[in-house]
């Protein structure tokens, strides 16, 4: 189906303040974590871009007891027409769901919840104007997937399986959404193919964190520590918002990470 607005239209948001525990945030890998004030800021900068942008944002407190609590993204999925709690697939992170619940529940008439068994998180999902692309990853299995498009079949969406490249935490740690018609993608997640009826922007060797991008009305938030992907981006004449994301990436986490997002 198409939606009546572009799908990168929204006008309000929920994010949730990190916890000084996000030092220990889950990384692959066993370089130092991030430190805690740099988060806070770069955290600080996000929503002031998203109000920016036009935006109301819902801020959640801290929850000290889940380290990766403020990547909000991963415990559920929102649309205009509902909300779904997802099952994040690291341990540590399943507490998340239970504290997010209650929001949504206020929020969404349409609240639903990913049947057992399988896991899902929200960073391996990718809302495009025909479909729910679902990667499928260390995060989420078969099993998350298929129960997630029964959920999204309720919500009158169409889901769709795909694979997230090898080594990859999320689906959407290498991509995401410019505009009705184009992604901002990795070449190793372009190579699958799976963007094949999209306009492609890949982004330049090197950069490849800055594929998870967010495109919020009429802007494009993007790290700034990847210049030549802000140059490519606007060459094709997106207005482009470089924001901080050296901290969050220490734990693996990009812009999309940081808001559940949605047109009311
Ligand atoms: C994690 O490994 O779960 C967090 N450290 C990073 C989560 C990033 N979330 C996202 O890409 N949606």
């Amino acid at each position: 189906m198409t939606t009546s607005h572009p799908v990168y239209r929204f006008d309000a948001a929920i994010v949730r303040r990190p916890s000084q525990s996000v030092v220990n945030g889950l990384r692959a890998g066993d370089h130092a974590g991030p430190a805690f004030e740099a988060i806070k800021s770069e955290h600080d900068a996000y929503i002031a871009a998203l109000r920016k942008a036009g935006v109301a944002v819902a801020i959640l407190p801290a929850l000290e007891a889940f380290p990766d609590s403020m990547f909000v993204e991963d415990p559920a999925l929102v649309f205009s027409e509902g909300s779904i709690l997802l099952r994040p697939g690291a341990e540590s992170r399943a507490g998340e769901v239970r504290e997010i619940a209650p929001i949504l529940r206020e929020r969404f008439e349409h609240a639903l919840e990913l049947p057992s068994p399988g896991f899902a998180d929200g960073g391996d999902i990718l809302t495009t104007p025909n479909s729910v692309m679902i990667g499928l990853s260390s995060r989420t299995n078969r099993a998350g997937a298929e129960g997630l498009i029964s959920c999204l079949a309720k919500l009158g969406r169409s889901g769709e399986i795909v694979e997230t490249p090898e080594g990859v935490l999320h689906f959407k740690s290498d991509c995401s959404l410019l505009d009705e018609e184009s992604v901002l993608t990795t070449e190793r997640l372009a190579r699958s193919g799976v963007f094949k009826n999209f306009k492609q922007i890949i982004v330049p060797e090197g950069e490849e964190p800055a594929a998870n991008a967010l495109r919020v009305n009429d802007v494009v938030l993007v790290g700034s520590a990847f210049p030549r992907t802000i140059e490519r981006l606007e060459a094709h004449g997106y207005d482009v918002v470089p924001l901080h994301t050296t901290e969050i990436g220490k734990i693996d986490a990009g812009l999309s990470c940081m808001s559940l997002r949605w047109r009311r």
